[in-house]
């Protein structure tokens, strides 16, 4: 079959780049143009098993103090599950706080990582604003958490081009939810609806909707491409206009993922505003910089 025979979903694929044989001209044009890569060999194992390992032992913890049993060989799904049985309103804030462990400010920050950063962004001078960044846990047949398609950078309000470095704690394979990607969507700054009763509820980031989706879903899903199993040790970096959306978690296993955002310090339109960024603090500032992108909804 000749390529131009495929649909354009089979055509495409994400670029992969070995951190061990950077070559930096050419991530730095892969991240421009398709706006996402996948980077292989990059995350040291011992960052990964601390995280892994301060999280089985405070799940551990929260069940003991339940005085309900556990086995010392329970993985984190089963740990996770066995709380979710005891209160899913526990189970569900235990979405929002893997990030509060220095573990993951150890691992968002580890060698590796800012490495590659700071070769991509040419400085040394990286913006992480913590109150951007995650430690997501995906539950199987769980909607919640999903994200519709979206650009991160309105969420974010860093630099338009900061990357948002995808970081599994374990295999994530496609059927546990991948993210959904459109290589090359990354040239444009689309109108959003603000959802100002929705992020109202401490934990539902469904907040910020691209204007008219439901006119775009069907091309953005013909366009899009699932990202590949990913193996602890690799990372997806996804620049802040790509359009992409969550994957539903059709496997037994929930998705351990962290999340974290980079971008160079001295960018002009961040600089200009004083660094003036978004998230828990001023969540609708894309209102003030991009007025005629925006539009309110009650709901
Ligand atoms: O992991 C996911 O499903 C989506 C994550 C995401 O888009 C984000 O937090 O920016």
């Amino acid at each position: 079959m000749l390529n131009s025979d495929l649909p354009a979903t089979e055509i495409k694929s994400i670029k992969r780049h070995d951190f061990h044989n950077l070559n930096k001209l050419a991530l730095q044009y892969d991240y421009i143009e398709d706006g996402c890569v996948i980077i292989e060999n990059i995350v040291e194992p011992d960052f990964i098993a601390e995280m892994h390992d301060r999280l089985i032992v405070l799940f551990t913890e929260i069940i003991c103090a339940e005085r309900l049993d556990f086995n010392n060989t329970d993985n984190l799904d089963i740990l996770h599950q066995r709380i979710l049985q005891i209160s899913s309103e526990r189970a569900e804030s235990l979405l929002g706080i893997g990030r509060d462990f220095p573990a993951f400010f150890k691992l968002i920050s580890s060698p590796n990582i800012m490495t590659l950063i700071q070769a991509l962004f040419e400085t040394k001078e990286i913006q992480m604003v913590f109150d951007t960044c995650a430690m997501r846990i995906d539950r199987p047949y769980f909607d919640r958490t999903n994200l519709d398609w979206h650009q991160d950078y309105p969420y974010n309000m860093q630099a338009v081009n900061t990357a948002t470095a995808w970081i599994p704690l374990l295999p994530v394979t496609e059927t546990m939810g991948s993210l959904k990607v459109i290589l090359g969507s990354n040239k444009h700054i689309l109108p959003i609806v603000y959802r100002t009763e929705t992020k109202k509820q401490h934990f539902n980031a469904k907040y910020i909707e691209i204007a008219h989706i439901n006119q775009l879903r069907d091309q953005f899903e013909a366009d899009g491409v699932v990202v590949p199993t990913i193996q602890p040790g690799s990372l997806i970096l996804l620049h802040a206009l790509t359009i992409h959306r969550s994957g539903q978690n059709h496997s037994d296993r929930s998705r351990w993922v962290a999340l974290s955002r980079y971008s160079p310090f001295m960018d002009s339109a961040v600089y200009k505003r004083n660094w003036f960024t978004s998230r828990s603090k001023y969540p609708d500032i894309f209102r003030n910089y991009h007025p005629d992108l925006f539009s309110e909804s009650s709901e």
